[in-house]
């Protein structure tokens, strides 16, 4: 059925009128319109699909978002000369109160305000960004070490245990659901040669030498937003804060934002790991959390950029042997194209590891 996206709109409780909705952002899970309203004085609005296919539970999901935007309200209310309407996220509630939307068609749908006059960036252009990017990651991640209520529902279990992942990759390349293996025999023994040495953090974790914190999970450098003059605004795609460890956030932020080329470079003489861009988010990062990690936390730091790089080329091979069923994908290639794209980051980030460790010395001391 053809979505009404008027009608959609009208479940939510919006001010002004609704004009028109144009799909926005290059997110790679959700499906995101900006929503404008007729009036100059009132807001515009982002709506979005919920992947409810990835995210099962959306009522807890919806929850989620509620208790974090709200203690990270209470935070910037403390803090003088916050924009509480810029530095946040606002979720919209409906009229029935659940906060989202399901139609017909089975679609969850949820609003937030519009953050007027932001930036998003696919790519970083110098090391001031990295370093505000690491700054803002840290910053969520201490905010919220005080979320009163308890845990946080886990909405994507094991969403970062990379021994599931390689456990559930090594079940997929021998079932080869859609005959691609044949294809990418290569990229599978790099992967697999390496698999003992990713599985340390969940080791670790199990062996009590760190511990869970409320986490970002999905720091692609393009869910911060930055205001006109690079500044930190704020942090959005909440979807996976949830309990985890701390270098999957700064991992996650140097994989995505220290890369001189892009997630899905076809020519891999672009794709490596920009040392100085490394330093830029390290520094932001423990500015924000030193003095609350662990000597063990801050150990495994310059290790989480390797990790999550390895898992997300672990994700995309997987979903690519599986005949792209998780990922939004603009060619049948796709996913094997940012596979061997994150394969070039990895052993760009093995050659610098010195470096990289020697780099979070420097800033945690
Ligand atoms: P996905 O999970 O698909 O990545 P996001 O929540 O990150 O979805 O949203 C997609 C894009 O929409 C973001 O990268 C960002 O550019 C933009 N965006 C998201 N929320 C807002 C907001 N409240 N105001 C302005 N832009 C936003
Ligand atoms: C997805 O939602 P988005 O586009 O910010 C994914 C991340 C991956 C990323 C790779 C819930 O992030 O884990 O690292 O793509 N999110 C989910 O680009 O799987
Ligand atoms: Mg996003």
């Amino acid at each position: 059925m053809a979505i009404n996206i008027e009608q959609v709109v009208g479940q939510f409780k919006i001010e002004g009128t609704y004009s028109e909705a144009k799909i926005f952002g290059d997110g790679l899970i959700n499906t995101t319109y900006k929503v404008k309203t007729s009036e100059n004085d009132q807001p515009n609005y982002l709506l979005q699909i919920i992947n409810h296919h990835i995210f099962k539970n959306v009522p807890e999901l919806t929850k989620n978002i509620q208790r974090v935007t709200d203690h990270l309200r209470l935070k910037l209310e403390n803090i003088e000369g916050s924009d509480l309407k810029r530095q946040v996220l606002t979720p919209i509630d409906t009229f029935d109160g659940n906060g989202f939307f399901k139609d017909e068609d089975g679609n969850y749908w949820r609003m937030f305000l519009f953050i007027e006059n932001a930036r998003s960036y696919n790519q970083l252009s110098n090391a001031n960004q990295a370093y505000v990017g690491g700054k803002a990651f840290g910053q969520f991640q201490s905010r919220l070490a005080d979320l009163p209520g308890g845990p946080l529902y886990p909405v994507l279990p094991d969403f970062h245990n990379t021994e599931m992942r390689i456990l559930n990759f090594q079940e997929r390349v021998k079932q080869d659901p859609v005959g691609r293996l044949k294809e990418v025999k290569e990229e599978v023994d790099f992967l697999m040669q390496r698999s003992e040495e990713y599985k340390k953090i969940v080791q670790m974790g199990r062996e009590g030498l760190i511990q869970e914190r409320i986490v970002h999970q999905d720091t692609k450098f393009n869910n911060v937003l930055l205001d006109e003059k690079d500044d930190i605004l704020c942090v959005i795609d909440l979807d996976t804060v949830m309990p985890g460890y701390v270098c999957y956030d700064i991992g996650d932020a140097i994989r995505n934002g220290a890369n001189t080329g892009l997630e899905d470079d076809r020519n891999l003489d672009n794709v490596s790991m920009n040392i100085d861009l490394f330093e830029g988010f390290i520094k932001g990062f423990l500015e924000e959390t030193k003095e609350v990690l662990t000597p063990a936390e801050i150990d495994t730091l310059a290790f989480g950029a390797k990790l999550l790089t390895y898992e997300q080329a672990v994700r995309f091979l997987d979903d690519y042997i599986d005949g792209d069923n998780y990922y939004k994908v603009i060619a049948p290639d796709h996913n094997l194209v940012r596979t061997r794209a994150q394969i070039k980051l990895l052993q760009s980030m093995e050659e610098q590891y010195e470096k990289m460790e020697s780099l979070v010395q420097k800033y945690s001391s």
